[in-house]
């Protein structure tokens, strides 16, 4: 079972794409004189990680309340209440932290496992993630 750093990190690296050129202007400081030409064609933001199922959350409820996916897939939780949640491992293992009204995080599983999770806003709100 991955850790929950293990998790929260592939959250993030999925989450947070740069591009290039944004990384490349940091890093270097100074402008360049003539600017690089533009790519050709978008790069991907992530490999192929996959497919990306989602899940509304929405009258106190997680919809669909079970969801089973294989290793490697992503998962989009969306928020789609007036009132906060959080998407919370029972075991620890992952947790979104507080969505507001209209937020979105998305995690990404590898280990294989039946994952119970809850809103820890709202703990009857419970859900279940299964990988395998
Ligand atoms: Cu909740």
């Amino acid at each position: 079972m991955p850790t929950r750093r293990q998790l929260l990190s592939r959250a993030i690296t999925a989450g947070v794409a740069l591009p290039l050129a944004a990384l490349a202007a940091r890093a270097g400081g100074l402008a360049p004189a003539v600017p690089p030409p533009a790519p050709t064609r978008p790069v991907p933001a992530t490999p192929a990680m996959g497919q990306v199922h989602q899940v509304s959350i929405q009258g106190f409820a997680f919809v669909p309340a079970a969801i089973a996916i294989a290793p490697g897939d992503t998962v989009v939780f969306t928020n789609r209440d007036i009132a906060p949640h959080t998407v919370t491992s029972e075991s620890g293992v992952f947790d979104s932290g507080r969505l507001g009204s209209g937020q979105s995080v998305r995690m990404s599983f590898s280990a294989r496992g039946e994952y119970p999770y809850l809103c820890a806003i709202h703990p009857r709100m419970r859900g279940t993630l299964r990988v395998g």
